[in-house]
């Protein structure tokens, strides 16, 4: 086959991105068409995502993306916009670190039960998820249609509604077993069951772009938008360059996603009570997984620093700093919201009994190992509780840039790290157009021929890291 190019849309919490990925039998490179900041904006108390900024840089993006075969659109899971039977956006979709939906999970919970909810869902019980955000406020009576982040931005470009999959499995309103919207439910929670749109798998060909899309951005207006694996974790998982399935994954960005590959859920109590999720990946398969607080910890902390630019030269200091100082559960609620990080790691030591770190060098030591443990735990949980064994960890995302954390994962897992490729997200995004439009390409093996890779090999001492895990109540 001829290489063909594909635009991916990647919106991660942190960033934003349009990639030109050109793809052939033996051939994936990737060319930033646009790189910009994702800034969420507060407004009269809330916390929202900057949809329409976002949506223009998107557009920006295409514009240099001249010559692609299609395009696809991946994003943070969770959130939200509704559309009013126009077609017009009922206001500004909220971010998932807003407390909006603080304590409706509780309740919802003692109203049901969670073995009810994760016996459909299968979702690990986070406070943002979809079904909490969306009984936090009645649903205004206007609203026709939910769409999630990606599907919110492929309806502007091409007018076509829909709920792409991996991400509606996000929603904890869709049946994981069924593989469709969870309608009783969505009943049972009196929620309009109206609202969820038709379901689309990834390799779906969503439509073509608008005539005004066409015109802005300078593209054929016959050309199509794909359905990719839309929720972010799913199209990276898929480019996991994995040799063989004896293996766990953390996709580390704003969050760490660590966990295993199943063809089938597990919601058992036993893994409800130790906190997975079950959600759908491309082709059908499970990323049975834990959400772990993940590089939040440190963006947060540079941020309360304002010391962005200073990551290379904090990360040389961290490595020299002394080890398990201080440790802290990277899972704890009280990281989630936006404010000052370090001051919220103090206050943790403080309340277990642990000298605070002392200096920036000792916080950011402390978040690195934090994480590795949470990343031990959730590889080591995962494999327990699906009976799936891991002889390798693979590090994808902007979080296999970072050695230091790569190579304490090793040392914490005592498993070798396969750290890469960074952009595994957008090549996950675009590999599922490629199939879509005629390759028959692997995606793991061609990620495994074409990408630079960096081995990480565990350095021993196991004991000092079963006593730092035991430290914070970690396995
Ligand atoms: P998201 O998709 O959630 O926005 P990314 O996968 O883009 O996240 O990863 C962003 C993270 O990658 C940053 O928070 C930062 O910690 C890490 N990162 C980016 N560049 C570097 C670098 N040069 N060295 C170490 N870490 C880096
Ligand atoms: C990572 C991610 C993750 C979700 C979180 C809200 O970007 O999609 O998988 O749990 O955002």
């Amino acid at each position: 086959m001829t290489p063909r190019s594909f635009a991916a849309v990647d919106l991660g919490a942190s960033s934003g991105r349009v990639m030109v990925a050109r793809v052939g039998e033996d051939e994936l490179t990737l060319r930033e068409a646009h790189r910009f900041p994702n800034r969420p904006v507060r407004a009269g108390g809330t916390l929202y995502w900057d949809v329409l900024g976002l949506y223009g840089h998107v557009l920006d993006g295409l514009r240099a993306a001249d010559g692609v075969a299609s395009i696809g659109v991946d994003s943070w899971a969770v959130d939200y916009g509704l559309l009013d039977p126009a077609g017009t956006l009922l206001g500004n979709p909220v971010h998932y670190r807003d407390d909006r939906a603080d304590g409706v999970m509780d309740k919802v919970v003692a109203e049901l039960g969670a073995q009810t909810l994760y016996d459909v869902g299968g979702l690990q019980f986070l406070p943002f998820n979809t079904v909490y955000q969306l009984l936090s406020a009645p649903v205004p009576e206007a609203a026709r249609t939910l769409l999630m982040i990606p599907d919110l931005l492929a309806y502007w470009l091409t007018g076509e509604a829909g709920a792409e999959m991996t991400n509606a499995s996000t929603t904890g309103l869709y049946d994981v077993r069924a593989g469709d919207w969870a309608y009783s439910l969505i009943e049972r929670l009196g929620l309009p069951t109206g609202i969820f749109p038709p379901l689309r798998r990834p390799g779906d060909v969503i439509g073509t772009l608008r005539p005004d899309v066409a015109a802005e951005t300078g593209l054929p207006d016959a050309l199509p938008v794909t359905a990719v694996g839309s929720h972010d974790t799913a199209s990276a998982v898929l480019a996991v360059p994995a040799e063989h399935d004896r293996f766990g994954y953390v996709s580390c960005g704003t969050w760490s996603l660590a966990g295993v590959e199943l063809d089938a859920p597990v919601l058992s109590e036993e893994s409800r009570v130790a906190g997975f999720t079950n959600e759908v990946g491309v082709g059908g398969t499970i990323r049975y997984l834990r959400n772990v607080m993940g590089l939040w910890l440190l963006q947060e902390s540079l941020r309360t620093w304002r010391a962005e630019a200073s990551l290379p030269d904090l990360l040389a200091a961290a490595a020299d700093a002394p080890a398990f100082a201080a440790l802290v559960d990277p899972g704890d609620q009280a990281f989630l919201p936006p404010g000052d990080m370090p001051a919220r790691i103090a206050a943790y030591c403080a309340r277990t009994g642990q000298r605070p770190p002392e200096g920036r060098a000792a916080v950011v030591r402390c978040i690195l190992e934090s994480l590795a443990l949470g990343h031990r735990a959730a590889i080591r949980d995962a494999a327990r509780l699906s009976g799936k064994s891991v002889e390798v960890v693979h590090i994808v995302g902007g979080g296999a840039r970072n050695a230091l954390l790569c190579r304490l994962t090793a040392d914490a897992c005592g498993l070798p790290v396969v750290a890469g490729p960074v952009e595994a997200t957008a090549i996950g995004n675009a590999l599922v157009q490629a199939r879509a439009h005629g390759s028959a390409v692997e995606p793991r093996e061609l990620v495994r021929r074409t990408q630079d890779l960096t081995v990480y090999r565990p350095r021993g001492d196991d004991a000092a890291w079963d006593r730092a895990a035991r430290r914070i109540g970690l396995s």
